[in-house]
């Protein structure tokens, strides 16, 4: 019997969860897989733990907030102890990351990069040999001649698309900008390609998480497998 995508997903994030304790300061991901985790996490504030918490989105900290949360923003100065996320591929060996299918890369990156451990949370479906296999690379641009940025961006990039929502508009990040998604086979050297986009005017930032993960929980068919990078 197969086990059910949504399960493998609150698998994934009970184990994170589990790490989270007392007094910490949580970084909240984005997304379904993260939805759950922070479902997790209100019920044991509900239960007593005592921790604050700083949101990679509006959806999140809306949720967080719901769930009775105590939150505050990265303005304050603070390191992070822990930030749980998901991801749309997680590269086999290196743990480096393709992130922003849902569209909140900016903050995400921003909340992990003030994080002492960011600890992803997948399904199996979506650990890969190399990026760029799954999922497009989404990039987030400034909407000023949009076009221009495209353009310079297909210099890296064969398929290079402006996210638009089912109204055929733009899709608008929390931070008001447009995503472009770009289609690779693979990426052979994310580094590079990340330094390159991100040196491009227009370009806010890139879906590549490079060297950022600490773990990876993959819940998968036979159980959950924990990845430290090599
Ligand atoms: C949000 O911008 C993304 O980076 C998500 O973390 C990623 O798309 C994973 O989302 P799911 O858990 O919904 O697949």
């Amino acid at each position: 019997m197969t086990t059910n995508i949504n399960i493998l997903k609150q698998q994934a994030a009970a184990k994170a969860v589990d790490l989270v304790e007392n007094k910490m300061i949580v970084g909240l991901g984005s997304g379904t897989t993260a939805a759950y985790a922070i479902d997790m996490l209100a019920k044991r504030v509900a239960g007593g733990l005592d921790i604050t918490a700083i949101a990679t989105s509006e959806q999140s900290q809306e949720q967080a907030e719901k769930g009775g949360i105590r939150m505050t923003s990265l303005s304050q100065p603070t390191e992070i102890d822990i930030t749980i996320d998901g991801a749309d591929q997680v590269e086999k060996g290196s743990l480096d990351l393709i992130k922003g299918l849902g569209g909140a890369l900016l903050r995400e990156k921003m909340v992990a990069s003030a994080s002492k451990q960011l600890v992803i949370i997948i399904d199996e479906r979506k650990l890969v040999d190399e990026l760029g296999e799954r999922s497009p690379l989404p990039v987030e641009i400034i909407p000023f001649a949009w076009e221009i940025t495209q353009a310079r961006i297909s210099q890296f990039c064969p398929q290079v698309t402006l996210r638009l929502n089912p109204n055929k508009q733009p899709v608008l990040t929390d931070g008001g900008h447009f995503i472009l998604d770009c289609q690779f086979q693979k990426i052979d050297n994310a580094a590079n390609l990340a330094r390159d986009l991100k040196l491009l005017p227009g370009v806010v930032e890139t879906g590549l998480f490079v060297n950022l993960a600490s773990l990876v929980i993959v819940a998968g068919q036979n159980g959950i497998t924990i990845l430290q990078k090599e």
